[in-house]
């Protein structure tokens, strides 16, 4: 009997994403570059299983599989994907799929659909986030590329991902060419934020209210069952919990050198290309760059020693602070992300559901949590919420958690401890909430020294003034170019 689908890449998300298919009743064909680690698989972990195949060479993988073929590359990002593909094209027949489940650039995704639509394939580039785990047990997937592929991969990819507490798939189709990829660049971006949150709020505890590590493990299981309920906090919470082999704690002994691979940045980058402040996960980008810098770090230490800060206040009062500056930091964090999400979707052409979104990181991916529930009912509730800042339920924990917030921030920068996260967060939704801002004084000092123009409060907007503002610059502007 002929494969359902064909699986390429036996490395551990490869191997427990065909296991993950095969448990759900699809027959399932495997291949890898390196050919012994086929049967090394075969004969370990998918032993005993039949309807798992081997298969030693890109034809005959190509001709056990159902037509139309779904081929599915779990590979490293990048050229290898290329290579591959070219690969595979002489065995495959117009109507195939190639699923792209690796970690790659949306750009990439984009340029693979328009090349391979002219050959016929059917390309897809999916997000899979959840780790080794997720992967085996059920990740969120994010599909997109050419939408004749979703019928044929459908019913596949909705068995084995993870589902809502309401028993919804975690997996939808995203959108055309790059969406999915470039959804699981916001989920990956967000998570980056959601980890320094978390990090600034155990620097507080720590350093300011010299808590110990099972008190900050109680309060971060205190944390899960409210609105902050999620994976992160939860596993922050055993972390804290976790002893080494001398029965010390092991979180002291890790080095405080933050690494990275790069899909943080790219949400960074992207959000610069596209003119979205997202303020939060850039911090955090760099919060982990500026990690890097250790020996700098210990230098700068002894050269700007500061006095020891005396907390004074009420501790638990103080904690309960810190509880709300995360969660109001959280709220501008993922509201960020849907800003950029929807500028993208405007951008690139793609018809986004960001509730739909909003369900895919529901369960399964590394920023599940009930929060998320939250967003998907906003979205649900008005498909055309500006920004989740305007919904109401986010708005009033805003509100209610503005005072607390602001206290941590000032008492964190008085206290001398970074918090940039929670600082930029409290920026942002000042600069937000802000009906004017200083940005006036920008325009006259680019129209003073570049003749840029400007409008004016009192003419429409659109029409565009240039002032000689030295009596010497002469009365030609340079334009009305916006940048
Ligand atoms: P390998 O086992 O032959 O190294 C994760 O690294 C997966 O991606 C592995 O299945 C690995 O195959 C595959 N991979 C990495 N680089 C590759 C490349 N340049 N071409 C094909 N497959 C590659």
């Amino acid at each position: 009997m002929k494969a359902d689908i064909g699986v390429i890449g036996l490395a551990v998300m490869g191997q427990n994403l065909i296991l993950n298919i095969n448990d759900k009743g699809f027959t399932v064909a495997v291949y890898n570059r390196t050919i012994t680690k086929v049967d090394r698989f075969l004969n370990k972990e998918a032993k005993g299983r039949e309807t798992i195949r081997g298969t030693y060479d890109i034809q005959q993988f190509c001709s056990m599989l159902k037509r139309p073929r779904k081929i599915m590359l779990m590979i490293k990002a990048g050229k290898a994907i290329d290579d591959f593909v070219e690969q595979l094209l002489p065995f495959l027949t117009p109507g195939d799929v190639i699923i792209d489940g690796g970690n790659s650039f949306f750009g990439d995704t984009i340029r693979r659909t328009y090349y391979l639509r002219d050959k016929g394939i059917n390309f897809v580039g999916t997000g899979i986030s959840g780790g080794e785990e997720g992967a085996r047990h059920g990740p969120s997937i994010m599909p997109g590329g050419e939408y004749e592929a979703w019928p044929l991969i459908k019913d596949i990819f909705q068995s084995i991902c993870a589902h809502t507490p309401q028993g919804q798939p975690c997996c939808n189709w995203v959108g055309s060419d790059g969406a999915g990829h470039y959804v699981k660049m916001v989920h990956n971006g967000i998570e980056y934020g959601d980890m320094q949150l978390i990090s600034e709020a155990y620097s507080l505890m720590n350093g300011l209210l010299k808590l110990s590590h099972s008190q900050m493990a109680d309060i971060f299981d205190k944390w899960n069952s409210t609105e902050l309920q999620s994976y992160l906090i939860e596993i922050t919470a055993r972390i804290m919990q976790h002893k080494d082999n001398d029965g010390k704690v092991l979180l002291e002994k890790i080095l405080d050198k933050a690494g990275q691979k790069g899909t943080g940045k790219w949400t960074s980058v992207n959000s610069l290309d596209i003119n979205v402040p997202v303020t939060l996960i850039t911090e955090a980008v760099y919060a982990r760059i500026l990690s890097s810098l250790k020996a700098e770090r210990v230098k700068a230490a002894g050269f700007f020693e500061t006095s020891e800060f005396d907390f004074t206040g009420d501790v638990d009062s103080f904690i309960s602070d810190i509880k709300d500056a995360l969660l109001a930091s959280k709220i501008i964090s993922y509201a960020q992300g849907f800003m950029l999400l929807k500028a993208a979707a405007k951008t690139y052409s793609w018809k986004l559901d960001f509730g739909d979104i909003a369900l895919m990181w529901r369960e399964g991916c590394i920023i599940r949590s009930s929060f998320l529930g939250k967003i998907n009912d906003a979205f649900q509730n008005n498909p055309a919420l500006e920004s989740l800042l305007f919904d109401p339920y986010f708005s009033t924990i805003i509100k209610s958690a503005q005072q607390s917030w602001r206290k941590v921030v000032s008492t964190a920068f008085n206290a001398g401890i970074s918090v940039p996260a929670f600082a930029s967060a409290l920026t942002f939704f000042d600069s937000y909430r802000s009906a004017k801002l200083p940005s006036n004084l920008i325009q006259a000092q680019r129209d003073y020294f570049g003749a840029h123009t400007y409008e004016r409060t009192d003419a429409p907007e659109g029409q565009f003034f240039h002032t000689n503002w030295t009596g010497t610059g002469g009365d030609t502007s340079a334009g009305s170019y916006q940048v």
